[in-house]
């Protein structure tokens, strides 16, 4: 292992990729010890000193660990560009999210933030609908949408599926998707189900003259079938699919998000199994990567987690991620382990906050989030003590309310289904004061 990784006065080039990391040593090893494997081992080097490792070669392309913060286990690493093939999200994460996560010499190991130059940025194309892009397909300018995933989560016929997807677009839901592990069962087969569940769309659609969009899952065992699937709910007239993110894997994103270009759709990340790796605040990836890499290689929406529902993830926490979707340029955030971002010209993604969500929470979801949120309930929909269309029903009602700045108890006078929501889930700013401050409930 080289010497000379630790460079406290190297002033990072704009060309630098540079990493965030936490960084807990072994019993026994020095931090600098750590600090200069876990550098070495996630570019150049290995274990001992290696004759076939030439002088000029690692002076161009050896990182530096030019931040150190033994305090709070907190380093910061410059990696040159060269190290990189710069579109290539798997061949990054083989390097600053590789084999470091399995070193002996390391307790604990996160990466908490990367943040990428201009010409890392450049070679990706973004969302292509994004934010914007989906406010204008749907017709819907500045209110949050509200959507719903099709319950139970599997185990329903095709036909029921359309079926409880129609009555949640009755009910007033602007989008409807499949759940992470409905993809193609024998009970409910992919191809009978998207062109179902389409048809009950457009009926849908002309019944209440909004716009209804269905995310398909089109989750698959090869990126083959996976795009097949894709142009399938295209040729059926479908706008949208979805794709649960971290079981398919980044190079199955990057070719999607390629044929895309042609295909059209608007792309939904499910984010499911995303907690392996980024609940464990001291060993894994923080989920501010995940946002950002997803938004660099250009899906659309993306859970962001929802702050009063039944996931993990702290208000400031799941608001960086957030902001990481949105924003323009991210302002670097010590406390929050985010790293300065300039996206250039890479579209905002839409942020969805989804589960455990039922209608009487939105008015504190509006005050986290504002509008530009997808609010998706399932359980808070279908499980209302009057069927799906009259949950889709109690959540517009409450949006509706909040948004005119109604409390929800003076609603439920003019609003039957709502106030059977609250009857059901109570209140849930009586039940949690201390988290909102309603004027009036
Ligand atoms: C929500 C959900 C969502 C997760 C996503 C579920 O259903 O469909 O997939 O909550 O979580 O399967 O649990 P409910 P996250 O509304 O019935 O809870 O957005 O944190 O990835
Ligand atoms: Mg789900």
């Amino acid at each position: 292992m080289l010497k000379g990784y630790i460079d406290l006065e190297y002033k990072p080039t704009k060309k630098d990729v540079i990493c965030k990391y936490y960084i807990e040593p072994a019993k026994g090893i020095s931090f600098e010890q750590a600090a200069t494997n876990m550098a070495g081992e996630s570019s150049i080097d290995t274990w001992t000193d290696i004759l076939t490792l030439s002088p000029t070669l690692a002076k161009k392309l050896k990182p530096s660990v030019f931040f150190m913060d033994k305090k709070r286990n907190t380093i910061k690493v410059a990696y040159h560009i060269d190290l990189f093939e710069i579109n290539s999200i798997p061949q990054f994460l083989s390097s600053i999210a590789g084999n470091i996560f399995s070193m002996k010499l390391l307790e604990n190991l996160r990466l908490q933030d990367i943040s990428f130059p201009r010409e890392v940025i450049k070679q990706f194309k973004g969302p292509k609908f994004g934010l914007q892009g989906v406010r204008k397909l749907l017709k819907v300018k500045d209110r949050p949408l509200i959507g719903t995933i099709v319950k139970p989560k599997v185990g329903l016929t095709s036909e029921k599926h359309a079926e409880v997807a129609y009555n949640a677009w009755l009910g007033g839901c602007d989008i409807v998707k499949d759940d992470e592990n409905l993809t193609n069962q024998k009970f409910n087969q992919f191809e009978k189900r998207a062109k179902l569940t389409l048809k009950a769309r457009d009926k849908a659609e002309k019944e209440t003259g909004e716009r209804k969009m269905y995310m398909c899952n089109i989750t698959a065992p090869t990126c083959q079938e996976m795009l097949r699937r894709a142009k399938y709910v295209k040729e059926l007239g479908g706008e949208y699919i979805m794709i649960d993110i971290i079981p398919v894997g980044w190079t199955a994103l990057q070719t999607l998000r390629e044929a895309n270009e042609e295909l059209g759709l608007v792309l939904h990340a499910h984010r499911c199994m995303h907690s392996a790796l980024t609940r464990n605040s001291k060993h894994g990836v923080n989920m501010l990567v995940i946002a950002k890499l997803t938004r660099l290689i250009g899906l659309d929406q993306l859970h962001v987690g929802t702050v009063t529902g039944k996931m993990h993830g702290e208000k400031d926490e799941v608001l960086a991620v957030r902001d990481e979707c949105i924003l323009k340029h991210v302002k670097e955030n010590y406390k929050l382990n985010v790293l300065k971002q300039d996206w250039g010209n890479i579209k905002p993604l839409f942020p969805v906050a989804s589960g455990g969500l039922q209608p009487t929470m939105i008015p504190e979801l509006v005050r986290i989030f504002g509008k530009d949120i997808i609010m998706q309930f399932g359980g808070g929909i279908h499980a209302h003590p009057m069927g799906t269309k009259a949950g889709a029903m109690a959540c517009r009602q409450a949006l509706d309310a909040t948004l005119k700045g109604v409390s929800l108890s003076e609603a439920t006078k003019t609003n039957k289904e709502l106030k059977a929501a609250i009857d059901k889930w109570g209140s849930y700013e009586k039940l949690h004061p201390t988290h909102s401050h309603a004027a009036g409930d």
